[in-house]
């Protein structure tokens, strides 16, 4: 069938599979744009091209499937580096078309010309600039092989606009669909080796302090369930990254929640002090092993990544296994079980006891505020937690900064896939735009974003994206009127000199500008108010919502681990630092 490149790119993305696109259209972009009037694929229209780049990666994070953003060239494509960057260091599957001038202009500086595939060489997977229409379905089968297998991440596609638009010969190619992908060199090995695997398991029976060090990775090879087999079966504990929290429930009795810098005491210190970290699908992250050459300094390590380039990057493993976490872990749970099971593991009731030990004397704590003070903004997420008319399965997404890091540490996950956050990069404004695009690819669950007032300000205007395509995601502002994470860093390391950091709590008025944007806006000041508002909140189905929480901007996040510091200095909450460690 003859059919020019912009119906081919349409075409080749519904056999794909894609059921939504979020995108915003611009001159290099336009003939693809038109061949979605005639496809059931659901088109989003975002309101900057930042936007459809987080709302994909939401997407991706919550279903496990690619997000797909389409932007024209130039600033469209600057605009969603960003998120090419942030999913990349997050492995999230994701595949971004821009448009491209037309390939004779290409490098004379024309109108709206970058060279993108040269800006995001580094923080792509995979990208490639399409030179022929014939070529089109053969590199999109491509682009989504590349995005979701092995390790998953972001593969852009820049489609110059000769080889798309109708008027133009270039543009015309006869239809195929590629029934088989075929790139060489590109193998990624699923399967873990099996005497490295038996070592593993040799290793593990051997241990009397291991810990497993539970990672992204599990999330994304769907690895919970087997994640969680292994550790009943060992009765090892298990801590999850802040890219993992939710891939082992925190109501387990073997869960120890976050480490690194703002994780539990007993996660930090249980690694610190273990003789065994089982490393599943996580990166030894800077901000987990804090100074690296103090980090569990008696820690043997087994590490099990699907990306090769992992292993040794960080930390040198003794059993270093390269594979899709699923598949090894049931492996060595196999194996575990050939050498005995539950019974052949060493007596570790040493270990456990000073886990819980631990686990007692240094809870998450804050101190609750006096009546007539400001709200704390770890109350507000306890109450939002614990709302009867909060699901319990509820996607949670969060900012970058202090709500981050509360979030995660009073939310309670028990599902995996309920939790989406920026965490290698570190973005601000990544919040309010994930949050649309997870309940675009999961309508049926409450989605609360959790956003600060710095990073709700970043890319607040998706909200009238959600209210014109009645996407009704919830939003809570834990307004400080600072942007918070950096007060506290010059509260604690620059002698309170705060440079640059208040935001003002009214300026712009949260509860109007919601309202100005098609949204339900509310403020809540004082403890009292906030059952009601989370009530009414999540009673509302039809738009979105927009609470404003006055919050204290005075309150820290502890446990930190200072940078520069190993996480046997780490600092506890000032109600705790008399404690016996
Ligand atoms: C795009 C971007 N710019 C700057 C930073 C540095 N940064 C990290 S946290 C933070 C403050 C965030 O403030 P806010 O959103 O109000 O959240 P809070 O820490 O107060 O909870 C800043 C500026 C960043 N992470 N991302």
């Amino acid at each position: 069938m003859q059919m020019n490149g912009g119906q081919a790119l349409i075409k080749s993305l519904e056999m794909e599979g894609v059921e939504v696109i979020f995108g915003l259209p611009g001159g290099a972009i336009l003939p693809v744009y038109d061949p979605i009037i005639d496809s059931p694929i659901r088109h989003v229209l975002v309101r900057h091209e930042q936007g459809a780049g987080h709302m994909a990666e939401g997407y991706a994070h919550v279903t496990g499937r690619p997000g797909v953003a389409m932007v024209t060239s130039g600033p469209a494509a600057t605009n969603i580096v960003t998120p090419l960057a942030d999913a990349f260091m997050d492995s999230v599957p994701m595949v971004v078309i821009t448009g491209q001038v037309g390939s004779a202009s290409i490098g004379t500086d024309a109108f709206q010309e970058v060279d993108t595939v040269g800006i995001t060489r580094s923080i792509t997977k995979h990208n490639e600039l399409v030179t022929d229409a014939a070529d089109i379905p053969r590199v999109i089968r491509e682009a989504f092989h590349i995005a979701t297998t092995g390790r998953p991440g972001p593969v852009l596609v820049d489609i110059p606009k000769d080889i798309v638009d109708p008027t133009n010969p270039r543009s015309a190619m006869e239809w195929y669909w590629p029934e088989t992908v075929d790139l060489p060199g590109y193998r990624p090995t699923t399967v873990g080796h099996h005497r490295k695997i038996r070592e593993a398991a040799e290793l593990i029976g051997r241990s009397r302090r291991p810990v497993i060090y539970a990672g992204g990775g599990i999330l994304k090879a769907r690895a919970a369930e087997a994640l969680r087999e292994l550790a009943e079966l060992t009765g090892i504990h298990v801590v999850t990254t802040l890219m993992a929290r939710g891939a082992f429930p925190d109501s387990h009795e073997l869960a120890l929640g976050m480490p690194g810098m703002h994780g539990t005491y007993t996660a930090i210190t249980a690694m610190q002090e273990s003789d065994l970290l089982i490393a599943l699908g996580s990166r030894f992250d800077d901000r987990v092993t804090g100074k690296l050459d103090g980090f569990a300094p008696d820690a043997k390590i087994i590490h099990v990544d699907i990306d090769p380039a992992e292993l040794g990057k960080v930390r040198r493993p003794d059993v270093p296994i390269v594979g899709d976490c699923r598949l090894v872990i049931e492996e060595l749970v196999g194996v575990l079980r050939e050498m005995g099971g539950a019974e052949s593991q060493p007596d570790r009731s040493e270990w456990r006891s000073r886990i819980s030990g631990w686990q007692e004397r240094f809870p998450l704590t804050y101190e609750p505020s006096e009546p007539g003070e400001l709200l704390k903004p770890q109350y507000v997420l306890e109450q939002l937690r614990d709302a009867p008319t909060t699901p319990e399965d509820t996607i949670v997404i969060s900012g970058v900064g202090q709500h981050q890091m509360w979030t995660s540490q009073y939310w309670r996950f028990d599902h995996p896939y309920t939790w989406v956050n920026s965490g290698g990069l570190g973005t601000m404004g990544f919040s309010v735009p994930a949050a649309i695009g997870a309940k675009v690819g999961r309508p049926d669950r409450t989605v609360w974003a959790i956003d600060g007032d710095g990073c709700f300000q970043m890319t607040a205007q998706e909200l009238v994206t959600a209210a014109a395509e009645r996407i009704p995601v919830k939003v809570a502002i834990l307004n400080n009127a600072y942007l918070g994470m950096v007060r506290q860093w010059q509260e604690m390391f620059y002698e309170e000199r705060y440079s640059e950091v208040y935001l003002s709590p009214d300026l712009p008025d949260y509860k109007m500008w919601a309202e100005a944007m098609g949204c339900v806006g509310m403020r809540v000041e004082s403890p009292e108010e906030v059952p009601a508002a989370i009530e009414k909140a999540n009673s509302i189905n039809d738009r979105p919502v927009v609470i404003d929480f006055r919050t204290d901007a005075r309150e820290k996040v502890f446990p930190m681990v200072p940078a520069g510091a190993t996480n046997s200095q780490v600092v506890v909450d000032p109600t705790q630092q008399g404690q016996a460690r």
